[in-house]
């Protein structure tokens, strides 16, 4: 693919941080090279460490410049691709929307330890540890205001699919894989973020990849 966009990855069953920058630039319609090293191997450091010293992907390289760090990633594309849609253009939900979305990139610890994403499993009894509520009724505290206040316009926590939704894709895969009770308007949006045509590839593609790590499966 004739493209200067390379996005370095971990496989898809496992990384919820790949997902993030993926799944926005798919949905903005950027054609993009991918790389897909495998989580858990002797190797991965090693071939990480070959497009980032910082050693964790995402990884995003544009000719010249590389990018690390999923929020970053996404900063910079709202910049790079500045004529398509990043974060809400309304400044009160542009700033909510960056707020959201570093609460996620920093927080929310107990839920990212305990639900580790795995999107090729159903696990409806596991991962309730003391904590863990906390955390989900904050996410779908902060769900149920942003799409009470700025939804109008389409399904999306800002209504169209914004970078903010990309930041809480993987929380809506671990809904899923773990089977977490969610009101009307929670479960809506988690509907709508995995009937996305570039979620369903992701799935799809997870579920087409060689790797199955003792460690993410909880074995
Ligand atoms: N804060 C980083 C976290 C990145 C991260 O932890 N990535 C994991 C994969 S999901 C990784 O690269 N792990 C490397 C390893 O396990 O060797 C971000 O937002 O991109």
């Amino acid at each position: 693919m004739p493209t200067d966009l390379h996005l370095v990855i971990a496989n898809k069953a496992y990384s919820s941080w790949s997902l993030r920058p993926w799944l926005a630039m798919k949905v903005n319609g950027l054609e993009f090279r991918e790389t897909v090293i495998c989580l858990g191997q002797d190797a991965t450091s090693a071939e990480i460490k070959r497009y980032s010293a910082a050693g964790k992907v995402p990884v995003l390289k544009h000719g010249d410049i590389t990018v690390w760090e999923s929020l970053a990633i996404l900063d910079y594309l709202a910049e790079a691709f500045f004529d398509r849609h990043w974060w809400p253009t309304d400044p009160q939900a542009r700033a909510m929307a960056r707020a959201i979305s570093a609460e996620m990139h920093a927080g929310f610890t107990t839920l990212r330890a305990n639900m580790t994403m795995n999107v090729r499993r159903h696990w409806p009894d596991r991962g309730r540890v003391p904590g863990i509520e906390n955390d989900i009724a904050r996410i779908t505290d902060i769900w149920r205001d942003a799409r009470g206040r700025f939804g109008g316009g389409g399904p999306f926590l800002f209504g169209k699919f914004s970078n903010a939704d990309a930041m809480y894709a993987p929380v809506v895969t671990r809904f899923k894989t773990y089977a977490v009770d969610l009101d009307p308007v929670c479960q809506a949006y988690c509907d709508a973020v995995l009937a996305l045509p570039a979620m369903k590839q992701w799935y799809t593609d997870a579920a087409a990849e060689p790797w199955v790590v003792g460690k993410y499966e909880l074995e």
